[in-house]
């Protein structure tokens, strides 16, 4: 296996015996290559922050077996229509006011209704109005839908695999493998960016973490933004007494989507709540730079911000607007540069060698 650390080369070519065999490294092996792979494409103290809103909630004809969302679980949520233009944009605006550079709206439907397209499509306009980012999240698209949100600028969508191919018949049963993979097409020919990645801890296996990773590497383009959720456990949703998986294997795994996908912002998304501030710190490390900030995701709790604030702070970790590179990011990245020289000198001693 090799942990050559300068290589960093764009590869969509990925086998599954190499992928198992990344997981497979020693733990500090496997964190240094990723490490090393994450400060030759990315400031490695720098975080975006992306904060959520549920635009629609609840009552999702989906049968999701992780989600609160679905109308197939008995979950305690409160169902609620599509929200008013201009709720969104006064939850966007505070967003922004707290240090969010990407506002993603989500909505609990198989797919958008032409009637719905209307208000979506001027939420777009007015969030991007207020200088974000945007990102939905609306389930599966037509082209046409596709195009008519890329052509109102909508920069980002989000649309999950969720796990391997192989496992995804556990997971859902109401739409298939295919039917992702064909509205990230969709996405990527309307010519937006793709936000994807997946769910751990439901139960699948160290190959189906592996799977779900080639998918995404494989795609003829790298999603620009892989989130890596950790399952919250839903009362009331088949996957609520799932066994916790171990923090490590959640670790090794944004690892090895760092290593494999080295120039997408890998985000540290759902779960935290549960996570300590040790292995979020991990996580980083790991080469997870994004994350979604904000008292609540979608439907349940996440980390404060004032939490957020202070962990960041005590990591010496700044937010980075990836709208508009600041003066400090390119202070930052000149230290970097540095960096990087005094690495290359004879000096420096790499343990993989
Ligand atoms: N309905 C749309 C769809 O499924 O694409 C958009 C909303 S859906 C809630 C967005 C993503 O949230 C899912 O694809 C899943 O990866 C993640 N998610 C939902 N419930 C979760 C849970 N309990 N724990 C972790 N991630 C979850
Ligand atoms: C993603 O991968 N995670 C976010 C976002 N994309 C849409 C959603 C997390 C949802 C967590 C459960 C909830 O709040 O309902
Ligand atoms: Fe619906 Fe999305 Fe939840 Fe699945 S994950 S039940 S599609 S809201």
């Amino acid at each position: 296996m090799t942990t050559n650390t300068s290589n960093t080369q764009i590869r969509h070519d990925w086998c599954l015996t190499e992928i198992v065999q990344l997981f497979e490294l020693p733990l500090n092996d496997l964190l240094f290559l990723a490490q090393s792979i994450h400060r030759q494409n990315f400031d490695p103290n720098a975080l975006q922050i992306s904060r959520l809103l549920s635009i629609k909630t609840g009552a999702c004809p989906e049968d999701c077996k992780y989600c609160a969302q679905s109308g197939h679980n008995q979950t305690e949520l409160e169902k609620e229509k599509l929200l008013e233009v201009a709720s969104v944009i006064e939850a966007a605006r505070k967003a922004k006011a707290e240090g969010a550079s990407r506002f993603c709206m989500g909505a609990a439907w198989r797919c958008p209704m032409d009637k719905d397209m209307p208000y979506v499509l001027e939420m777009v306009r007015e969030v991007k109005a207020l200088g974000m980012e945007t990102c939905m999240t609306l389930g599966m698209l037509t082209l046409e839908q596709a195009h008519q949100l890329g052509s109102e600028g909508l920069d980002y969508y989000n649309h999950n695999l969720d796990t391997s191919e192989a496992y995804y018949d556990q997971i859902v049963t109401t739409r298939t493998y295919q039917d992702r993979l064909d509205t990230l097409q969709h996405v990527r020919d309307a010519g937006m960016k793709i936000c994807s990645g997946g769910i751990l801890g439901m139960g699948e296996s160290r190959e189906d973490r592996a799977g779900l990773l080639m998918q995404l590497a494989n795609l003829p383009e790298h999603p620009e933004s892989v989130p890596i959720n950790m399952l919250i456990k839903i009362a009331g949703t088949p996957l609520a007494d799932e066994e916790d998986l171990d923090s490590f294997e959640f670790v090794r795994t944004v690892a090895v989507a760092r290593i494999m996908m080295p120039r997408s912002w890998v985000r540290l998304s759902a779960g935290r709540e549960s996570m300590n501030d040790q292995m979020q710190a991990l996580c980083y490390f790991a080469g997870a730079n994004s994350v979604f900030c904000g008292d609540k995701l979608l439907t349940t709790g996440n980390t404060t911000v004032s939490d957020d604030k202070s962990l960041f702070e005590r990591l010496g970790l700044n937010t980075v607007d990836t709208q508009a590179p600041t003066e400090e990011l390119n202070r930052d990245m000149a230290v970097l540069a540095e960096l990087k020289r005094s690495a290359e000198n004879e000096l420096f001693f790499n343990a993989m060698e």
